[in-house]
């Protein structure tokens, strides 16, 4: 046998060999082997094509992008038009749209539907010939479309050849290509440090990406493919419904959604779409609604399509997630330790399922960063329980009137002057406990469930207190009596002596949960939990210097700074001496043994989790035993994700830690006892 035969046989062998891996990764979400066997596996392809030019063929995997860029993209007709779907907004009229589907066929009983989410992407088709990917097109207005199929091509989970045995001889997969969160976050994030134009959603994302007329540039793009249809198909008969179709695709091949399911009847339909649209903010990507088609092919046919649209489908959209509104103004909140925050007013808009009238700014960097001034026309997102953002300023639609946003020069509750230290981002009142504002936000932050956890003591309650100035500071707390506080507002005397209990209650606390409570800046709860651990008791505690502080485990120079100038203010020293007089104890601290069932572990969480705060998180964590650190090491053992992870995940990944989702995360603590 010749030298390049030898090559031939081995070259076959890995292109078989990377086909079914990337099957295994990209279709059946179930990989055999680590990314660096995979990698190998290519870099040993990629070399022998190289040393062989003579053998590379355009369906190996190392062809994904082609030559230098196209000057156009050619036009292509589509054999079978590609429909659009028509939208319902609402379960009546999603109940209408079934019962024309049954009047139709003369059904009185239910019809079945094969239900998936609708990808918030750009519509593809596909044609493979004998089981080769030979041309890609998008749905351009239906008949005619642009041949884009070097860019597909280069999109990692498209099989460049079906890993078929005996593909059909021609056959069409129409599809969705889209971008997940996490690639383009990755992607905005490196576009905006390259000081480059950045993408509004990954929709816009995922379109722009295939639009580009070098494939180079599309190759380096995150996008996925998932298929919901066929359309030309010779050589094979089309299944007898949607739902055998779209598994008979995906045993070729094919990647089609995981979160498919068959309903019986338009209320299994509504109850499909509820629990997707719980699940939709911890998917990896976006969708905007519900498709449901007639499963049954046989009834398709028989109810055919008008004008563009088949009457035999429909989207059941979700309520928008971004909307335009105007920003009528912006006003300055302080909180619990005199961050100066910019909050957004805008004209009450109908986003992601509520009524929007406010939105947080974050400070005034994110201020600068959008452009925005009062009276622009702005869009705000609302994803999920994710609070609602303002994301985007429609700069070309500025009235004339549009004011400048500047940062106060005094508090607007205290009007003590306010300061920004050099390179912050955050701006303060410098009034401290003498600002009301602050003084309340110290007091509810105290009073809250994870710090003393005194009930009834809610919002209103102290904006009273200290309006009327009985209340001041937390130790003030301890001295309210029950005819103070049967004459407020909205207060009998039955509320006055709960909350008297309540507060009677909240004496016996825990070392951590107190120094939580104090508000210290940049202790939160896993801090103050690592601190009380380490110290052991309050009087240690307060006599470290910030050099013993460092010792704790996650405690840097910044948050021991804070504990340190905390500790040396008098009126501190003093506000925890009248607590401690007022009857607040704890127990002798306990360390987690080495039995603990984190013990020894180092947890990193990172994205954002929907039960609990990051913190909170953390805290449950560390009561366990485990290390909770910020960054993402070799010597991390577990990273927790949630939606909008990005690169800590990514870093997670490539070493090969072990990423659990919050799923996971709840699960493990509710079996440990630390739900
Ligand atoms: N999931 C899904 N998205 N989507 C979009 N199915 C689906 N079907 C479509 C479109 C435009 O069209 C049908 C008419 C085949």
């Amino acid at each position: 046998m010749s030298p390049g035969a030898d090559a031939a046989g081995e070259i076959e062998r890995l292109r078989e060999q990377i086909r079914h891996h990337n099957h295994r990764y990209y279709v059946l979400d179930d990989p055999l082997i680590p990314d660096s066997e995979y990698d190998r596996l290519l870099r040993r392809l990629q070399e022998l094509e190289r040393a062989h030019p003579e053998l590379v063929s355009a369906d190996s995997p190392t062809q994904r992008v082609g030559a230098g860029p196209l000057a156009a993209f050619a036009t292509v007709r589509h054999e079978i038009p590609m429909l659009s779907l028509d939208n319902v907004f609402s379960e009546d009229e999603l109940r209408a749209f079934d019962r024309r589907v049954r009047e139709r066929l003369g059904d009185e009983a239910g019809v079945d539907y094969c239900c998936e989410p609708k990808l918030d992407g750009v519509a593809v088709s596909m044609l493979y010939e004998q089981g080769v990917l030979v041309r890609a097109a998008t749905r351009g207005d239906g008949t005619t479309g642009e041949d884009i199929t070097a860019n597909v091509r280069t999109i990692a989970s498209v099989p460049l050849r079906l890993p078929a045995a005996v593909p059909p001889q021609r056959l069409e997969v129409r599809g969705e290509v889209y971008m997940p969160h996490r690639g383009f976050e990755e992607m905005n994030r490196r576009a905006a440090q390259r000081g480059e134009k950045t993408f509004v959603n990954p929709r816009n994302a995922a379109a722009g990406s295939l639009r580009q007329l070098d494939p180079r540039i599309t190759a380096a793009r995150p996008l996925e493919f998932c298929a919901y249809g066929l359309g030309v198909l010779d050589g094979a008969s089309m299944p007898a419904t949607q739902s055998g179709a779209l598994a008979w695709l995906r045993e070729l091949g094919v990647r089609t959604s995981g979160e498919l399911r068959v309903a019986r009847g338009v209320e299994e339909c509504l109850a499909y779409y509820a629990r997707m649209q719980e699940r939709r903010a911890a998917l990896r990507y976006d969708i905007d609604g519900i498709v449901f088609k007639v499963d049954s092919v046989a009834l398709q046919q028989r109810l055919g399509f008008v004008s563009r649209a088949p009457r035999w489908a429909v989207a059941h959209k979700f309520p928008a997630q971004e909307e335009m509104t105007t920003l009528l103004g912006v006003e300055f909140q302080v909180g619990r330790t005199g961050a100066i925050t910019p909050v957004a007013r805008l004209a009450p808009v109908f986003v992601g399922g509520v009524t929007v009238s406010n939105a947080t700014l974050h400070n005034m960097d994110e201020v600068r960063r959008l452009g925005l001034m009062a009276g622009d026309t702005v869009i705000v997102r609302r994803a999920g329980d994710v609070i609602p953002q303002v994301v985007r300023v429609l700069e070309e639609q500025r009235a004339p009137h549009a004011r400048a946003i500047a940062l106060p020069v005094n508090c607007p509750v205290c009007g003590s002057p306010v300061e920004q230290g050099e390179g912050e981002a955050v701006a303060r009142c410098s009034g401290g406990l003498v600002c009301a504002a602050q003084q309340k936000e110290t007091i509810r932050h105290f009073a809250s469930r994870r710090a003393l956890d005194i009930e009834g003591l809610g919002e209103k309650l102290i904006e009273q207190l200290v309006d009327q100035g009985v209340v001041r500071n937390v130790a003030d707390i301890y001295a309210l009596d029950e005819a103070t506080l049967a004459g407020l507002e909205r207060m009998g005397e039955k509320s006055a002596r709960k909350l008297l209990a309540a507060i009677a209650r909240s004496k016996r606390t825990t070392l951590d949960r107190f120094l939580y409570g104090l508000g210290m800046r940049e202790v939160g709860e896993a801090t103050a939990l690592a601190l009380a651990r380490h110290f052991g008791t309050l009087e240690a505690l307060l006599a470290a210097d910030a050099g013993e502080l460092q010792q704790v485990p996650d405690v840097g120079p910044v948050v021991a700074g804070h504990v340190v100038a905390f500790f040396a203010v008098p009126e501190n020293r003093a506000l925890i001496g009248r607590l401690l007089e007022a009857g607040i104890a704890w127990p002798a601290v306990e360390k987690p043994g080495a039995s603990a069932p984190l013990a020894g572990k180092t947890v990193v969480l990172t994205g954002t989790l929907e039960a609990m705060t990051r913190e909170e998180a953390g805290e449950r964590l560390a009561r366990l035993g485990a290390k909770v650190a910020g960054s993402v090491s070799a010597r991390t053992h577990i990273v927790i994700a949630g939606p909008g992870a990005g690169s800590k995940l990514a870093r997670a990944e490539a070493l090969g830690i072990e990423v659990w989702d919050e799923a996971q995360l709840l699960d493990f603590l509710s079996r440990n006892g630390a739900d």
